[in-house]
C-alpha cells in the first residue's frame, strides 16, 4: 500500500491548529499535529509546498525511513518549522500503522509500562489567595500535581497568570488575538526579575502552608533569568520541595545549567522550545536536567521524541512532555501513547482544550484521579471532524513580547 494523499488542515476553534491528514491507497487515514504557535502558516507552506508532493506513492509503513528522508534529504536540518512538519507526517503514519494493526498506538511502542500517566495542571492567580483558590479547584478534581504561577507586586500582568473566572472555570490561552481594528502585533508585557525573585519563595510558602507536603508543585521560569539568578531562585525554592523548576534560563546555552546545578538540588526541566535530540546533548550527558520538556509536535513527532527519551533513559532522565493548548489533541494523544509505553516517563503537562476545540477534535483520552490514559481506540484515538473544523477560519494570533522596565526586549 502507499500514501495516496497528504492534506493540510488549518482550523481555529478558539485558537489555531495545523493538522495533517494522510490517506493511503487502501483508504486508511492518519492524523498528525504540526501546530507552531504564532507561526502556523510557515508550517502549512512547508508541508503543502515542500513535503506533501514528495510523499505520494511512498510505502506508508516505512515510518523510520520516511522520518530520515524528511530529516536528512532537504539538507537544511532541524528548526521548529521543519520539525513541526516532520512531526505531523510522523504522527499520521504511526496513527495509520496502529489502526491497521487494530491496536491503540502504545501497543506498537512496546505496550503499557504503567496504568496511567501522572498529570500536572496549571493554576495561577494574581495574588497568593487567588492562586490557592485555583489550586483547591484542581485538588478537588483529584489532580496530584499543579504548576503554580502568581502575580508579582508592581508588575501589571505576567504571562500565564490569570485569575480563575467565577465558578472556578480557568482558561489560559498563550497566544493573543488583536482586538478588531487594532494592528496585527504581539501584545507587550513588562518584566522585573528582582521583584520576581523576591516574591516567588513567598508564593511557594503560601501554597505549601495551605496544601501540606504531598501535593507536587511545579513552576515555570519561562527563560527569564540569567544563570546566577536562576541558581538563586532554584536554591530559594528548596525548602518548599518543588517537583521541578522549568526553563529557568534560555535553553539554547546548555552549559549554563552547570552553574545552577552547583548551587541547588531543585529538579530542573527544560526543552519545550527544542526540536531535536542534539539540543539535549550536554544537558543529558552531564545530567544537567531531570525532565525532558519537548513535545512530539515540535520535536519531530513520535519518532523524534522517542529518540530523545531513549537517550535520556540511559542517564536516568525522565519525561515531562510539553502539553499546552497549542499542542493539539492529536499531539496530546501522541504524548499519552508514548508516555504510557516508555520506561522513563515522569509527568505529563495537561492543559485541557476548550469545549470549542473538543468539538472539532474528537478525543478518546481520559483523566481519572489525576492520571491520564490514551484510551483503547486503534491508532492515536483522536479524529479531526473536518466539517466542524471548516467553520473556524484561521485568525492570526501572537505570543507576547516581554520588556524590561526601560524597554529592553527580554527573554520570556
Ligand atoms: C508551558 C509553556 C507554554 C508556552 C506556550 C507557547 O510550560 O506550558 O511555557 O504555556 O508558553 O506553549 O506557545
Ligand atoms: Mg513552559
Amino acid at each position: 500500500m502507499a500514501i495516496d494523499r497528504v492534506d493540510v488542515n488549518v482550523t481555529s476553534p478558539g485558537r489555531n491548529f495545523v493538522t495533517v491528514k494522510i490517506t493511503t491507497s487502501d483508504g486508511a487515514v492518519g492524523w498528525g499535529d504540526g501546530t507552531l504557535n504564532g507561526r502556523e502558516l510557515a508550517v502549512v507552506s512547508y508541508l503543502r509546498d515542500h513535503v506533501a508532493p514528495t510523499l505520494i506513492g511512498r510505502d506508508e509503513s516505512a515510518i523510520e525511513a520516511t522520518w530520515q528522508y524528511l530529516y536528512r534529504s532537504p539538507y537544511w536540518r532541524r528548526g521548529p518549522v521543519t520539525m513541526a512538519a516532520v512531526a505531523a507526517i510522523d504522527m499520521a503514519l504511526w496513527d495509520i500503522a496502529a489502526k491497521k494493526a487494530g491496536v491503540p498506538l502504545y501497543q506498537l511502542l512496546g505496550g503499557a509500562s504503567r496504568t496511567g500517566l501522572l498529570a500536572y495542571v496549571h493554576a495561577s492567580g494574581t495574588t497568593i489567595e487567588r492562586l490557592n483558590e485555583a489550586v483547591h479547584g484542581y485538588v478537588e478534581q483529584g489532580f496530584q500535581a499543579v504548576r503554580v504561577q502568581a502575580g508579582v507586586p508592581g508588575l501589571d500582568h505576567i504571562y500565564g497568570v490569570h485569575d480563575a473566572a467565577p465558578g472556578g472555570k480557568y482558561e489560559y490561552e498563550p497566544a493573543g488575538r488583536p482586538a478588531a481594528g487594532a494592528p496585527l502585533r504581539p501584545t507587550e508585557e513588562t518584566w522585573d526579575t528582582r521583584a520576581y525573585l523576591r516574591h516567588l519563595p513567598a508564593v511557594f510558602e503560601g501554597v505549601r502552608e495551605e496544601f501540606g507536603p504531598e501535593l507536587r508543585l511545579l513552576h515555570d521560569g519561562h527563560h527569564r533569568m540569567t544563570p546566577i539568578e536562576a541558581a538563586r531562585l532554584a536554591r530559594s525554592l528548596e525548602p518548599y520541595d518543588p517537583f521541578w523548576l522549568e526553563d529557568c534560563t534560555p535553553g539554547e546555552d546548555q552549559s549554563v545549567l552547570r552553574l545552577v546545578r552547583q548551587h541547588s538540588v531543585t529538579p530542573l526541566a527544560i526543552g519545550e522550545v527544542f526540536n531535536s535530540v542534539h539540543d539535549y546533548q550536554t544537558l543529558i550527558t552531564e545530567r544537567l536536567i531531570d525532565y525532558v520538556r519537548s513535545s512530539a509536535t515540535h520535536a519531530g513527532g513520535i519518532t523524534g521524541l522517542r529518540q530523545i527519551m531513549t537517550f535520556a533513559g540511559i542517564y536516568g532522565i525522565r519525561s515531562g512532555f510539553h502539553g499546552p493548548t497549542d499542542v493539539s489533541p492529536v499531539g496530546m494523544a501522541a504524548h499519552l501513547h508514548l508516555g504510557l509505553a516508555i520506561h522513563n516517563f515522569g509527568i505529563q503537562e495537561y492543559m485541557p482544550h476548550s469545549e470549542q476545540a473538543l468539538q472539532v477534535f474528537r478525543t478518546g483520552y481520559r483523566v481519572e484521579d489525576g492520571l491520564l490514559h490514551p484510551g483503547e481506540a486503534p491508532g492515536l484515538g483522536v479524529e479531526l471532524d473536518e466539517e466542524a473544523a471548516a467553520a473556524h477560519e484561521y485568525a492570526p494570533a501572537y505570543l507576547p513580547v516581554n520588556r524590561l522596565r526601560d524597554g529592553t526586549v527580554h527573554d520570556w
